[in-house]
């Protein structure tokens, strides 16, 4: 038995919003279903987050019917779950088109019955059905992507509840905290290690974008945990190329070709990694002291790059004054370079000098909460408008419970709308960002936040008129 696992596909995705990004993605899923079906993989499993967006455009659709009728035309079967990206509450969705064509299959909690060569489903309740796939003797059970919040419900593990008993394979887009480390998600993962349910062959997992596994040795589950990472560079971290160039270097130090993209061929449930090709994705840190300093290493640096690449140069160091990022372009203007953009953590002294105040002490809970809603790409912001709408509209409408204003010590995770019930959607979830330009390294205060005096301004301003 022989299968592909793919996950984070994130078609539709024009990052930078740069079209020729949109091209890359599809490239290199069109590369992974392409190796799978040259492998002779009896089947494909797409972990999630197929689509960047659970509304994708004609264009994206069309692309993914295209490449989906490679293994359809072999008689491959692709099964697959929805990722956070690509979830919808909405009775169709593109997955409904994509299983209605029978380019797909998928698996999981669904309101009709599956039954088919590939398919099968049990009767929970009401309208509510287990679909799990099969091959042969094999079965391919999953779950769309959920929160925390939805999958442990205090004493209760809904993952065990569903899947006792079950065996072969188990599909999840999730965040699993023993593989988190160094991730977006190190410190807002979904599940522990050891609330997932055992007996599994092979744990196909989605959601984190670089590529990791822990073996049954490691687990003491029956199976390896693989996430294959996404098979395009999603971000900053997943860079091909590191260029450092700090105050102490005499010359620029390259790191090269680290974090390969791709994605598992599995046999006998022992995955091998299968690189896809991807642009080049420079991540480049430029130290200097004053603005000659940092533009005569820039333009050294430009050099090192790749006409094709990406590259994503951040200014570091005190410049008396700082800097403007407009005073950087022109130095790479003529270079050729594909894309590139320039970020600054240049500090002016005066700002060194100042006491700073940190997010908790600024701002109550909620209103960092509506910061991480508003810290999206523009883009993408509108994607999630009319979640955010709603979710702005359930405070507002109904009144601020009294305890709600009592900003509590920092949570690890934002409290997502979506937790407040479990049919509500959700905006599209960002990774952290890094760190603020021009914010000084602070070890966070151990002493409790201080409850305002006064009602935080910002949410009196909105509350306005409201009792
Ligand atoms: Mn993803």
């Amino acid at each position: 038995m022989k299968f592909a696992h793919i996950a984070d596909v994130h078609l539709g995705r024009e990052q930078f919003n740069q079209p020729f990004r949109y091209e890359d993605y599809l490239r290199a899923f069109r590369e992974a279903i392409e190796k799978s079906v040259r492998a002779n993989v009896d089947f494909i499993l797409i972990a999630g987050d197929l689509f960047h967006v659970s509304r994708p455009s004609p264009r994206t659709i069309r692309d993914a019917v295209e490449v989906l009728e490679l293994p359809r035309r072999k008689g491959i079967p692709v099964f697959a779950i929805e990722g956070n990206h690509d979830k919808t509450i909405r009775e169709t969705s593109v997955f409904d088109l994509l299983e209605h064509l029978g380019l797909i299959y998928t698996v999981g909690l669904k309101r009709e019955p599956r039954r088919g060569e590939f398919q099968e489903s049990r009767k929970l309740s009401e309208n509510r059905y287990l679909v799990w796939g099969k091959v042969g003797d094999l079965e391919i059970h999953g779950l769309r992507h959920h929160t925390r919040w939805q999958l442990i419900r205090g004493d209760v593990n809904v993952l065990r509840a569903l899947f006792k008993g079950k065996r072969g394979i188990l599909m999840l887009h999730q965040a699993i905290d023993y593989l988190a480390k160094d991730t977006p998600y190190q410190d807002a993962f979904d599940l522990r290690l050891s609330e997932l349910p055992d007996g599994f062959s092979y744990y196909a997992l989605g959601h984190i974008h670089v590529r990791r596994i822990a073996e049954p040795s490691q687990t003491g589950l029956s199976g390896p945990l693989a996430y294959p990472g996404s098979p395009e560079r999603t971000e900053i971290r997943e860079a091909s190329h590191i260029i450092r160039y700090s105050t102490r270097d005499k010359k620029p130090k390259v790191i090269e070709n680290r974090e390969a993209k791709g994605f598992y061929i599995v046999e006998d449930f022992v995955p091998e990694f299968v690189e896809v090709e991807t642009r080049p994705f420079y991540s480049i840190r430029v130290e200097g002291n004053s603005k000659a300093e940092l533009r005569s290493k820039v333009a050294e640096v430009a050099n090192l790059i790749p006409k094709n690449a990406i590259a994503v140069i951040t200014l570091e160091g005190t410049v008396k004054g700082g800097i403007a990022l407009a005073e950087f372009n022109d130095l790479l203007r003529n270079s050729g370079i594909r894309y590139y953009t320039f970020r600054s953590r240049v500090v002016g002294e005066a700002v060194l000098s100042q006491e700073r105040l940190s997010e908790e002490e600024l701002f109550t809970e909620w209103e960092r909460e509506l910061l991480m809603h508003l810290r999206v790409e523009p883009k993408e912001f509108s994607e999630g408008l009319s979640e955010f709408v709603s979710w702005l509209m359930e405070r507002y409408e109904k009144g601020i419970p009294a305890k709600a204003m009592v900003p509590k010590k920092a949570p690890e995770r934002k409290a997502e709308p979506e937790e407040k019930g479990p049919q509500k959607a959700k905006a599209p979830e960002k990774p952290p960002k890094e760190k603020k330009p021009g914010k000084k390294e602070k070890t966070p205060k151990k002493k409790p936040v201080p409850k305002p005096k006064n009602p935080p301004s910002l949410d009196a301003w909105l509350r306005r008129g409201k009792p």
